[in-house]
């Protein structure tokens, strides 16, 4: 390395780079790659998972790995992305999770936001800071930053659910915390009929009754769960019309859609993805997006909206 005297007389830019180098600078003039573009990068792929696919993992899985081994029985649904192996978009993974009869899969707490979409089984309860939520299908129940949470179920047979994470998120912004419940399984406290925790399918059912459907036809009725559910995440029940087909629209935030009930397809930036009851769709940020519905259907979503609406980089564009 040369001294800061020898530095400032470099006789030309390819010394003056090696110089920079050894003290850990580039030069951004002269950058391979830019580091700022005019609208949004094509990363992350607009993909989708089968609840057939899932369905059929998580009986092997239930045979293969028990609770004791897998804190949960868990599949992660991962963005087809080159070298990807964990995001389902940047921010949000998703994955489908099973619990047999009999089981607990013990209490723990995290940083990341999580949330549950029940799928199938009538039985099965998570513990939420002390509060037993019974999960019935359809229901929505959410295990906010830092909270307590393990599940158990008394069912016949296989409980399983779709869950939803900001871990991509806090993998990338690095504030992660996880401690194991000091008791294995966090005690129950209260078994409450209502809790900010829990939105029950009846009570969403009615809420979307109430709506009104937008009236420029962009989009079907909507409501949102929460206001939003946590401080990353919001979630939408949205139903649409059998032979209903919404708008395309856009936006900066990225979306993951759950089919809870009815068929269509979905086309995200030109693919086109058929959908039932559980599967699951990704549509990354900024990628064109419009539902087809053959039969009356609800899809649930869930998206990182008010992560980009509080950096002030939500951007939609064609939707309310
Ligand atoms: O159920 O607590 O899919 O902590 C990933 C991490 C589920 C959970 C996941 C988790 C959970
Ligand atoms: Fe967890």
């Amino acid at each position: 390395m040369r001294t800061t005297e020898e530095l400032a007389a470099v006789p030309d830019l390819e010394t003056l780079y090696g110089e920079l180098d050894a003290r850990s600078i580039n030069a951004g003039w002269a950058k391979p790659t830019p580091s700022l573009w005019a609208e949004p990068r094509k990363n992350f792929l607009p993909a989708q998972w089968r609840w057939e696919d899932g369905r059929a993992a998580l009986n092997a899985a239930g045979r293969l790995v028990d609770t004791e081994l897998a804190e949960r029985r868990n599949l992660i649904l991962f963005n087809p992305l080159e070298g990807n192996t964990y995001g389902t978009v940047r921010t949000l993974i998703c994955a489908y999770q099973a619990i047999l009869p009999g089981e607990t899969a013990r209490s723990h707490r995290h940083t990341p936001n999580a949330l549950r979409f029940i799928l199938e089984g009538e039985g099965s309860y998570t513990v939420v800071d002390g509060q037993r939520l019974e999960m019935r299908p359809n229901d929505v129940l959410l295990t906010p930053n830092w909270s307590w949470h393990g599940h158990g179920s008394e069912a016949e047979g296989m409980c399983c659910w779709l869950d939803c994470l900001d871990a991509p998120l806090v993998h990338m912004l690095e504030p992660m915390f996880f401690e194991g419940h000091p008791d294995g399984f966090e005690p129950v406290t209260s078994v409450p009929n209502e809790s900010p925790f829990i939105f029950p399918w009846e009570k969403v059912q009615a809420a979307l009754d109430r709506e009104k459907p937008d009236a420029d036809g962009r989009f079907g009725r909507r409501v949102q769960l929460g206001r939003p559910a946590m401080s990353s995440i919001a979630l939408y029940m949205e139903r649409l019309e059998g032979g209903q087909a919404t708008q395309p629209f856009r936006t900066t935030a990225n979306r993951i859609y759950c089919c809870a009930e009815g068929r269509g397809e979905t086309v995200v930036d030109g693919e086109t993805f058929a959908w039932s009851r559980g599967d699951v769709i990704a549509a990354p940020a900024w990628r064109p997006v419009e539902h087809r519905a053959e039969a009356d259907s609800t899809l649930f979503w869930m998206t990182d909206e008010p992560l980009m609406r509080t950096l002030g980089w939500l951007r939609v564009e064609g939707e309310a």
